[in-house]
């Protein structure tokens, strides 16, 4: 008997293979947009799976070295990287990754087709989708809160589709004092001249060091070194990572961080010290200013892991039509497709929201949101943020068991998928920041009226006689949020904690309900196709509104649990 060898999965052209895309963005865009946006993408999908894989596989086999000396002893903090990374700087700057979004030449449907591309970039990136997200947010932060100058020099730099001129930008938040706690920031800014000042202090996690540039946060020190603490004494700044020697700028690399996953792309801790810095906006205005940036690169987020759940499905599709077990193939087996559907389904619904905020981040920048859109996108930011990054952690982890062992092997190169994705939930905001920032987004942008609004806009808009049960449902999972409101928002801020991650879950949840509906109305109709309405229905009849209730007891119990301290056993326990 010949010996077995199981094929590979193999991908297609990743535009023409990805129909969730094509059709959303058949009924986004219009279509003389559409004619010209789609060659360029299914380009770039044919690319994906060309030039782009090979070179992502050649970053990752060759993760970045920090080399700290010279042959002589000379201190030198140099970060070598892969060809296939360097490589695919020049190639986001040519497919105008970033550009795209700042040439506005659809306008605000122009971020639709920036994300698109980058959607489908993002498998292949060996995480340069990483640079490519704080390019983005310094560009949007230089854009709002910049001087001419920085406007006239740095900007054009970010945005400009010529590898040779093309810089990336760092964002350097996090101390050794806390990512979330950015308010602990020790860094020091003392003036130097005009807006110039010089940074003191140590960076722990820096994204993207080779980097020509960054944003950081620092405290400005008075005359007599003291300086307000908590986050409003903090200040943005802008620096450049080289001087005109091409040296670093009193910048010294102590180590590359050695990382679960994204290990193609550097990450480093170091410490500035004398670095020249532009303080960028008003001084005191530091988080405030920096979220414009991390605004951007939460969508960035986003985008990423709708993208990690449509590759990871794509191969394990593609998988389960060519491995056969107990006779047939694994696709034909109805525990193993009931197990793709639903990874589908996720996918889809993590697609939507994510490409529901970029449709409005588009306005906003544009200056064509509404003061209801823009609240609604203060919040759907984080919630997009949080509930995609969570999703695409448990899809990957399913993608890796439908591969067997396999998935579990390194040199299928299934695992790193998995590595990847964990970075997804911590980095820019973790999923409880991030649900605490949907109820600041609440709170002070009176978000949840227009969120509301929205939602129920677009139930009404399906009208379909089919998909009324349906509308029914998610019109009573949205009351049930609306009434649970008051709780959220009612009783002290550590009642409001507890309960504020099943909170966002249940909005993301809810609106996303939403969307799919909208979107399984327009395939029925367009395209005389159900799977968009099961991938609906069978959404909406998931638990919408996991809302948690945490009342005495609850709190009670979470504290004896969480310190695992006697609970006494009480009726109410035993109840
Ligand atoms: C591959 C390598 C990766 C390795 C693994 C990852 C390692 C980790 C790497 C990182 O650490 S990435 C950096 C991630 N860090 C963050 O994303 C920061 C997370 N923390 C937060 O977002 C906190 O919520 C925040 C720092 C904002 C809390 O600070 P405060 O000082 O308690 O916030 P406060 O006082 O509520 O807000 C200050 C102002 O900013 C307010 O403005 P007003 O005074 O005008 O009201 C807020 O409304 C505003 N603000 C805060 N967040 C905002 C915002 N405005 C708009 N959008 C937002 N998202």
């Amino acid at each position: 008997m010949a010996e077995f060898f199981q094929d590979a999965p193999q991908l297609g052209n990743q535009f023409d293979d990805d129909r969730v895309l094509r059709w959303y963005l058949e009924r986004a865009l219009p279509a003389e947009v559409r004619e010209e946006v789609e060659p360029d993408l299914r380009n770039l999908g044919g690319r994906v799976v060309g030039d782009l894989l090979p070179l992502a596989a050649d970053a990752h086999q060759n993760p970045p070295r920090l080399v700290q000396f010279d042959p002589w002893g000379r201190r030198i903090d140099e970060i070598e990287t892969a060809h296939g990374w360097r490589a695919l700087d020049r190639i986001s700057a040519e497919e105008g990754l970033v550009s795209i979004a700042y040439e506005r030449r659809f306008g605000p449907l122009s971020r639709i087709y920036q994300f698109a591309k980058l959607y489908l970039f993002s498998p292949a990136s060996a995480t340069y989708t990483c640079p490519l997200a704080m390019t983005d947010g310094a560009a949007r932060a230089i854009e709002v809160h910049g001087d001419p100058e920085l406007q006239m020099t740095t900007y054009p730099r970010l945005i400009t589709r010529d590898p040779d001129q093309f810089w990336t930008s760092g964002q350097w938040m996090t101390e050794r004092t806390g990512g979330s706690d950015v308010g602990r920031t020790q860094t020091i800014a003392r003036a130097d001249y005009g807006a110039w000042y010089r940074l003191h202090g140590t960076k722990w996690f820096t994204s993207a060091t080779t980097s020509q540039m960054a944003m950081t946060l620092a405290r400005i020190d008075d005359a007599q070194g003291r300086s307000l603490p908590g986050s409003r004494g903090l200040s943005l700044f802008y620096l450049e990572t080289r001087d005109a020697e091409g040296q670093l700028n009193h910048i010294t690399i102590h180590r590359l961080k050695d990382k679960l996953g994204t290990r193609s792309l550097p990450t480093a801790e170091l410490t500035l010290d004398g670095t020249p810095a532009k303080l960028l906006g008003k001084a005191g205005d530091g988080v405030r200013n920096i979220a414009t940036l991390v605004n951007v690169t939460r969508i960035h987020n986003a985008v990423c892991a709708a993208a990690t759940m449509r590759h990871g499905l794509a191969l394990a599709r593609d998988y389960a039509a060519r491995r056969e077990a107990f006779g047939r193939r694994l696709a034909d087996h109805p525990l193993h497709a009931e197990t793709l559907a639903n990874l589908q389904i996720e996918f889809q619904a993590a697609f939507h929201l994510t490409f529901r905020a970029v449709e409005l981040m588009g306005k906003e920048e544009c200056g064509q949101a509404t003061s209801e859109e823009l609240a609604v996108l203060r919040l759907l930011t984080p919630l997009a943020k949080l509930f995609t990054a969570r999703q695409c952690v448990a899809a990957t982890s399913e993608v890796l068991e439908t591969f067997g062992g396999a998935g579990y092997v390194e040199d299928t190169g299934l695992p790193r998928l998995l590595r990847d994705a964990q970075v997804l939930p911590i980095w820019e905001g973790t999923t409880n920041i991030l649900s605490i920032d949907a109820l600041r987004a609440i709170d002070r942008q009176d978000a949840f009226g227009p969120f509301w609004e929205e939602m129920d806009r677009r139930l009404s808009g399906i009208t379909m006689d089919e998909l009324s049960g349906d509308v029914a449902a998610v019109r009573e999972a949205a009351s049930r949020i609306r009434a649970y409101l008051p709780v959220a928002l009612g009783e002290g801020s550590d009642f409001q904690q507890a309960g504020a991650r099943a909170f966002a879950f249940s909005l993301a949840r809810t609106f996303a309900a939403g969307l799919l509906l909208e979107q399984a109305q327009w395939t029925a109709r367009h395209k005389d196709d159900a799977r968009d309405i099961a991938a609906a229905r069978r959404w909406r009849r998931q638990e919408l509104t996991p809302l948690a209730s945490p009342d005495a007891t609850h709190r009670h119990e979470t504290h004896a649990l969480a310190d695992d301290v006697g609970l006494e056993v009480s009726d109410s326990v035993m109840r």
